[in-house]
């Protein structure tokens, strides 16, 4: 991919308002960010609808040349305008999910209609994350799902496993979202990977790290499905204080990893330091130069991310979470770009 206008200076100020300030359509970018600002199920605190406006703004300030990927910008990095759809999806399950939250009677016909009204949208929303997820690999484009809670990346896990039969899923995440249902949602972003594993036998691996925060029953499904390989980060704390380093403990974690992946990046996964306004945040967590390091482990043991989201970023009153959101996703971009050219 070359670039339409020579002229543009990677080192120069982001002067538009593009994602990275980058001059890239969407046609000619080989990674396409789709925003899907939806967060009907959100349990506890709200704020990741303005998570694609918020990452496009902050990352502006992303310097383009990376010293571990190189200049994964060449290739283009573009996101999608909002489809209004998308936003208007959100508001009306969102209003009925927070009845549902807020009732006191279960049995209640009505709020039984609302659930039923939230999940009949998130299937809506699933498809058309599935539809524009096809689209971008029928074009030989990288999928980049920009949530939004992680009930976003069902369909376009949906639409990688079926276009990459065997995939495996590196999960980062502070929760295994391993729950059937969430408050009665079927489609809840804590139960997105009961979902994934139950509904879709392409997915061959799922590697779930920095885990701090899991049910009983999630916990005996973790140990009891075999495509599921659970890190709980009270395991790594204790293996790192006996002297391990990260960076072997990695090589582990993505040894039960095929070699086409799905990268599903939960950002409270992280140290919640980094992403304060998170919907569920958990201390713990991964540091910034764990994830890093974890990703370039992931690429350099010859793995190829097809794809990946970005979820649960909530903006906050200050900019942080985004700031944080925006290097992240350049990071997946340019990660997801390198593991093309080695292993082509
Ligand atoms: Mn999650």
């Amino acid at each position: 991919m070359v670039l339409p206008d020579a002229t543009f200076d990677p080192d120069g100020p982001a002067d538009c308002d593009a994602l990275f300030g980058l001059p890239h359509t969407v046609e000619e970018a080989a990674v396409v960010v789709v925003p899907v600002p939806f967060e009907a199920t959100a349990s506890y605190r709200r704020g990741t609808r303005a998570a694609p406006d918020a990452i496009r703004k902050a990352s502006g300030q992303v310097d383009l040349h990376d010293s571990e990927t190189g200049s994964p910008w060449r290739q283009g990095i573009a996101m999608e305008p909002i489809d209004p759809q998308v936003v208007e999806w959100n508001e009306q399950a969102s209003r009925d999910a927070l009845r549902v939250i807020g009732a006191t009677e279960a049995e209640d016909p009505e709020i039984a209609a609302a659930r039923r009204r939230v999940d009949a949208v998130s299937e809506r929303l699933n498809a058309w994350v599935r539809e524009r997820t096809e689209s971008l690999f029928a074009r030989g484009a990288i999928p980049a799902i920009l949530g939004g809670d992680h009930s976003v990346a069902f369909g376009a896990i949906e639409a990688a496993a079926h276009r990459h039969p065997g995939l495996g899923i590196l999960q980062v995440d502070a929760h295994c979202d391993l729950r059937p249902a969430y408050e009665g949602f079927t489609w809840s972003h804590a139960s997105v990977f009961h979902n994934v594993t139950t509904r879709i036998p392409q997915v061959a691996a799922i590697v779930q790290v920095g885990v701090r925060d899991l049910g009983e029953r999630e916990w005996e499904r973790a140990n009891e499905d075999d495509h599921i390989t659970t890190w709980l980060q009270t395991h790594v704390g204790w293996l790192l204080a006996g002297g391990s380093a990260w960076g072997r403990l990695a090589h582990h974690m993505v040894e039960h990893l095929p070699e086409t992946v799905w990268v599903s990046f939960d950002i409270d996964g992280l140290d919640p330091a980094l992403c304060p306004h998170t919907g569920a945040p958990v201390p713990g967590g991964l540091s910034w130069q764990d994830a890093l390091v974890l990703l370039r482990v992931l690429a350099e043991t010859k793995r190829r991310i097809v794809g990946f989201d970005l979820c649960e970023v909530a903006p906050g009153p200050d900019e942080w979470d985004a700031i944080v959101g925006a290097r992240l996703l350049y990071k997946l971009a340019g990660w997801a770009l390198h593991t093309q050219e080695t292993r082509r």
